[in-house]
């Protein structure tokens, strides 16, 4: 396994955001991505469903939290599936397996010492399902600043602070373990302080929707504790006769998160696994946010939230996808907003994708009799595009390999902005009258460029190319020795005049 990829799972307290659709399409982009790369690649997502947040949603609506869950589950997996995001495996935390995982650990821990019983007094935030100390406090609230309340009561503790310093040393001596740079430093700013242990069950006076500790029948589990063990339950941890594929997955992992869990991923979750004797995941890349016009973080608790499908009904799947990829630098925040997913999608596939595919069809069509002409590279206009073409796709695989999916899109708007260029300047529907084969060979050239984006922004969105190639006359498989090809087209295959791929998009106010 080269590639196994996870996002976080959700909270079933509410509906899915853009904010989740945002870790979700990313993490499907990257995975086509490397299977296009010719690798073997999982991908992973699914819900958390235990903890204080989800009972609570759960009495809210009045219904038991099982049912609860079963039914908010279908929200998630009906809006990914919408949005052609197609994970290998859905994990729900209430799976028996996976509860029967996380008892498997719960009892290997308290089996060697690294878990004990201890009173205790903390303040705890619900929407964060995270203890904090009196001094972690900020005017009264979590340094998210959420609600806390103090609980006072006996509990167990995870030895967390017993592998601080070998968590510091795993992170000095891998320098990619925790990307980006910012991320990485802000985790060790936070092993600078002496680690607290970490507590990992709730009584079940207070909290009974949980998995019940192994060793106290009195007690659920932490939800974190619970939750994080998702990303090796579901690839076959403590199940016999699935010891070789989780080896083989693990060694693989990227865990795909937002910065809002930092510390739970590159504190709580490697502690835990040292513990188990475990290695630790290949990485973990914390994103930015999405936020609102105010500058707010969009999230459910704060309202103010997009819901993915109403965005998705006025610009499609492909074009929610294609702004979700493009318009954040991964790992920084940006603002969402409706307009701005129009202006990206009519500026870069209404006009500059749309106007060169429907424009060249029509040259095609009018000299051409609808068909790819004989293949030349004579013109010096051709020939610089052929070469930035090629290394388009070498430069968008070493990007997505950099974990940056929106500058390899940003490479393939470069081409085919120099292409269009290319078109104006080349002009053939005036050389066609004196000199046809020249107008050919820029036709030719445009829709090999057409090829190769169509390639190459595949994992990003796979409808809508599909659609391109088949009007183009692409019959091949999908792969990336494809796009490092110039030349794919076969001459004398028909064109498709059609309606334009990506219509443009009226707005309100224009
Ligand atoms: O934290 N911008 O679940 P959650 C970008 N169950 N991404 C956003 C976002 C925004 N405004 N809002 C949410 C949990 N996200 C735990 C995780 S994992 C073992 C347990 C995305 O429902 C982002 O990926 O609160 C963030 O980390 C995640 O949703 C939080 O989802």
């Amino acid at each position: 396994m080269k590639f196994y990829v996870t996002t976080p799972i959700y909270y079933v307290n509410d509906i899915p955001h853009i904010g989740h659709a945002y870790t979700t399409v990313i993490a499907d982009v990257l995975t086509r991505y490397h299977r296009m790369f010719g690798e073997e690649s999982y991908f992973l997502t699914g819900v958390d469903e235990h903890g204080q947040k989800v009972q609570k949603a759960a009495e809210a609506r009045g219904k038991d939290p099982q049912t609860h869950c079963d039914e908010m589950v279908l929200n998630f997996q009906n809006v990914w599936k919408e949005l052609t995001i197609a994970p290998d495996v859905f994990m729900r935390t209430t799976f028996p397996y996976h509860k029967k995982v996380v008892q498997d650990c719960l009892q290997q821990l308290f089996d060697c010492g690294d878990i004990y019983i201890k009173e205790y007094e903390g303040w705890y935030s619900v929407s964060e399902e995270i203890f904090y100390t009196e001094k972690d406090l900020v005017n009264g609230k979590s340094p998210a600043g959420k609600e806390v309340t103090l609980v006072k009561e006996k509990n167990y503790f995870f030895k967390m602070s017993k592998y601080q310093d070998r968590l510091l040393k795993y992170i000095h001596d891998n320098p990619e373990f925790i990307a980006p740079e910012n991320k990485k430093n802000e985790t060790l700013g936070f092993l600078s302080k002496p680690l607290e242990d970490l507590c990992i069950s709730r009584p079940k006076s207070r909290l009974s929707w949980g998995i019940e500790l192994p060793f106290d029948k009195e007690y659920v589990t932490y939800v974190w504790f619970d939750a994080l063990l998702n990303y090796t339950s579901a690839i076959g941890l403590k199940q016999q006769g699935r010891e070789l594929e989780f080896q083989n997955k693990w060694a693989a992992a990227v865990h795909l998160i937002g910065k809002d869990i930092l510390i739970t991923h590159t504190v709580y979750w490697p502690t835990m696994l040292m513990a188990l004797n475990l290695p630790l995941p290949r990485k973990i890349f914390a994103h930015g946010w999405w936020l609102t016009a105010n500058n707010s973080k969009m999230s459910k608790s704060e309202g103010q939230v997009v819901k993915p499908l109403d965005m998705k009904d006025i610009v499609g799947v492909d074009g929610l996808r294609y702004f979700l990829t493009r318009d954040i630098h991964f790992g920084n925040d940006a603002q969402f907003s409706q307009d701005l997913v129009i202006n990206r999608v009519n500026v870069e596939l209404a006009n500059n994708l749309g106007n060169l595919l429907s424009r060249t069809t029509q040259l095609l069509h009018k000299y051409f009799d609808g068909k790819i002409p004989e293949r030349s590279s004579n013109l010096e206009s051709s020939k610089e595009i052929s070469k930035l073409a090629l290394q388009t796709s070498t430069r968008v695989r070493e990007d997505i390999y950099n974990y940056s999916p929106n500058m390899a899109v940003g490479h393939v708007v470069e081409l085919l902005t120099k292409t269009n260029q290319c078109l104006d300047q080349e002009a053939p529907w005036k050389k066609a009258k004196e000199n046809l084969a020249e107008a050919g060979e820029t036709l030719l050239t445009v829709m090999e460029v057409l090829r190769i984006s169509a390639i190459l922004l595949h994992p990003v969105m796979p409808s809508k190319m599909n659609e391109l190639l088949e009007r183009i006359g692409f019959r091949e498989k999908v792969t990336f020795e494809e796009a490092q090809k110039w030349f794919g087209l076969t001459t004398g295959s028909t064109v498709i005049k059609a309606d334009p791929l990506f219509p443009r998009i009226q707005t309100e106010n224009k």
